[in-house]
């Protein structure tokens, strides 16, 4: 059975009205409801976790039975589970609904399955369509499904040698104008930021992303662990989202909570123990390193212990883009022994 011209407008609208909803815990989904002559009758999406999906936030719009023998156009495959809201695979079958096109299959364990449910309802359904706009629109939340956590990147500025301040401890600043600017730009792409108290202290660092002075629309939000208190004039204090704080030192309850909070993608930026700590607990996905060339000798490393007790156990990895900043160098690379 082919997709119509129609069905294909309205995945494109659908598309369009799923990106209104926040980034979250839940992925953005749009939903339009087309009659059987190819109008439009409804138009819904999700508004975030905790509310109406996107299908039943369409379905709301129609009364009666208007919803009789129309197709459901949807950029996400229909839930078939109770968790917040009813399944809306039942919510579409419920209304009348018969036949449904959507672009992405659910990943979730618990919420996939909508699809065979709604054939076994005798409803007509097509995958697929459109479905690489629509991974690309969620694809963060995809990730955060497939890994049951936030995509964690871990970026540090480092001198040619290796270090990332001089031996009184000042890192200010290590690496040119272009390459600050860069980390702010994707600083901005993140929904939180990391730091230990020992930054914060050191450092006093705002955690902002800017453009020059002005601030980026999507500030991360700032997370900071550690058992040392933060001053309450530290800069972070004024930053426009409320800061989040771990006392602990375990990483993994840490990510686990930043996932429950629905951060989807998180920036550890410093310092040198932290990175260290979230490489080898086996937390980082990518690797932003900018290098600059400087000298500074020292002790004062980038990373300290990894857990890697000799050459063979040396963490690999393949570098993704070398991009020259200014007379400075970013290597975004992945560790190998993921399948990212
Ligand atoms: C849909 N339509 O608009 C969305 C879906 O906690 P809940 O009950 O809101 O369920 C969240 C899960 O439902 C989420 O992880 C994803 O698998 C699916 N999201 N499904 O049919 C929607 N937002
Ligand atoms: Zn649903």
């Amino acid at each position: 059975m082919a997709v119509h011209e129609a069905e294909r407008h309205a995945m494109t609208r659908a598309l369009e009205l799923a990106a209104r909803g926040p980034r979250g815990a839940n992925p953005q989904v749009g939903a339009v409801i087309l009659s059987p002559e190819g109008e439009i009758l409804a138009e819904g999406w999700h508004h975030g976790a905790g509310t109406p999906h996107a299908e039943v936030d369409a379905l709301s719009k129609l009364h009666g039975d208007a919803a009789g023998g129309a197709t459901a156009v949807v950029t996400l495959e229909p839930c078939n589970h109770t968790g917040r809201t009813g399944p809306c695979a039942v919510a579409l079958i419920d209304a009348g609904i018969s036949r449904v096109i959507y672009a992405l299959d659910d990943p979730g364990a618990a919420s996939g399955g909508g699809a065979e449910r709604l054939r076994g309802a005798g409803v007509e359904v097509e995958a697929g369509e459109q479905a690489d706009d629509a991974r690309s629109l969620i694809s963060d939340w995809l990730t955060a499904q497939r890994l049951g956590r936030p995509h964690v990147t871990v970026k540090w500025a480092q001198s040619l040698d290796g270090r990332a301040a001089a031996a009184d401890g000042s890192s200010q600043w290590i690496t040119g104008p272009d390459a600050r600017a860069d980390v702010h730009r994707r600083r901005a792409g993140a929904d939180a930021i990391i730091v230990g108290t020992g930054t914060v202290l050191a450092d006093d660092p705002a955690l902002t992303a800017r453009d020059g002075d002005a601030l980026y629309e999507h500030q991360p939000i700032p997370v900071v662990i550690g058992a040392r208190e933060t001053p309450a004039d530290a800069a972070l204090r004024r930053h426009p989202n409320e800061s989040v704080f771990y006392a602990t030192r375990d990483l993994h309850s840490v990510i686990a909570d930043l996932h429950d909070r629905g951060i989807q993608t998180a920036f550890v930026e410093g310092g040198p123990t932290l990175a260290s700590a979230f490489i080898a607990a086996g937390l980082a996905d990518r690797v932003l390193a900018y290098v600059a060339p400087v000298l500074l000798g020292g002790d004062r490393l980038a990373l300290t212990d990894i857990g890697v007790p000799s050459i063979d156990a040396a963490r690999r990895l393949t570098v993704e883009q070398w991009v020259p900043l200014g007379a400075d160098m970013l290597a975004i690379a992945r560790f190998q022994e993921d399948n990212e």
